[in-house]
């Protein structure tokens, strides 16, 4: 499907910056949950929404959220580093709590599945408020399975909710295999709650856009959910300092031949949309910036025992 040209950009540079913080945190700190081998999922799901559209990410791709949000680059690694100058003043233990003001929601404590339920609540809101604001709710092939997966996505269809689920399926949940966790097909489960379901090549970042504009169109419109799976697979460990003694070499390296982002170059070369020369440009220019904001964050101070007062746990005034 041809998007115009500032659309095919802007996707690539989303894609090109994700893998640029991968391998920056992914060096840092081996405990970083990467992305390799899914930039085309998340590009394709967080770029150009509005600035009231909700999103509750998926924790593998929060960063590229709340960027394509409009969050700041060094706060969002001051939150990964723990300290003070990050949104959650350094009070969680990553990087994956967005602002909130940008409409960014879930992961708060880590736990995998409540943020769908979160999601279809702005949804709700949305809808009884009158606006014709989305929400997206992104989660993996393991999260699928969870049972607040399931009561979020038939509240949605129930009511008529102007969201998308987007499972971003790797297909492996740490060390547990697709089938060892996921009976059946994730997109036909929408059948089952009554809303559409596509599965979608998550290494072909049009493809998948294609989807999210039709869900996206179908959301605005008040017509209800959708649910898309995006088939692709996690390249890289778990994290990154993963011993991965659970798959085979010979996997990994298949899935490494699909690489989605080489495989956009390609097209954008093919197209005349952008050059070898302006792509590479582009990424050196986004690895600077990564490593520019990187270092301002790890300039900045650690949070004193003051950040562990209940300042921001209560609202200050009660809300008409
Ligand atoms: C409710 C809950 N159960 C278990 C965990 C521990 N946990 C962290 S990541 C993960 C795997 C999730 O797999 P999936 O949803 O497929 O995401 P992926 O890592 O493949 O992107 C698990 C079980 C958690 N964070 N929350």
């Amino acid at each position: 499907m041809r998007k115009d040209n500032q659309v095919l950009e802007g996707m690539y540079r989303l894609m090109s910056l994700t893998r640029a913080l991968d391998q920056v945190l992914g060096k840092h700190d081996g405990h970083w949950h990467g992305l390799e081998g899914e930039e085309a999922v998340t590009a394709a799901v967080y770029y150009g929404l509005r600035d009231r559209d909700v999103v509750a990410p998926h924790y593998r791709g929060a960063v590229t959220a709340a960027l394509a949000k409009g969050a700041d680059m060094s706060r969002l690694m001051a939150g990964f580093l723990g300290k003070s100058t990050a949104y959650h003043k350094g009070r969680h233990r990553s990087d994956v709590c967005g602002p909130p003001e940008l409409g960014l929601i879930g992961l708060y404590g880590g736990s995998l599945g409540p943020p769908l339920g979160y999601a279809a609540g702005a949804a709700l809101a949305a809808k009884l408020d009158g606006r014709d604001d989305i929400a997206l709710a992104v989660f993996g092939d393991g999260t699928s399975s969870r049972g607040d997966c399931h009561e979020a996505m038939n509240m949605a269809a129930v009511q008529t909710l102007p969201i998308i689920f987007v499972c971003q399926n790797n297909q492996i949940a740490i060390s547990t295999p697709l089938s060892g966790g996921v009976g059946g097909s994730i997109a036909a489960r929408a059948d089952g709650f009554g809303m559409p379901g596509h599965t979608v090549d998550g290494n072909d970042v049009l493809a998948m856009r294609g989807a999210m504009d039709a869900a996206i169109a179908r959301a605005r419109a008040g017509e209800g959910p959708t649910l898309i799976e995006a088939r692709t697979y996690r390249v890289a460990g778990h994290f990154y300092s993963d011993a991965e003694d659970y798959r085979d070499a010979d996997e990994i390296a298949a899935w490494r031949a699909k690489d989605p982002v080489a495989r956009y170059r390609r097209y954008l070369i093919d197209e005349g949309v952008m050059t070898e020369a302006g792509m590479d440009a582009l990424d050196a220019d986004l690895v600077a910036e990564v490593n520019a904001a990187f270092e301002t964050a790890l300039a900045d101070p650690v949070p004193d025992a003051s950040a562990l007062d209940v300042a921001d746990v209560f609202a200050a005034e009660a809300r008409g």
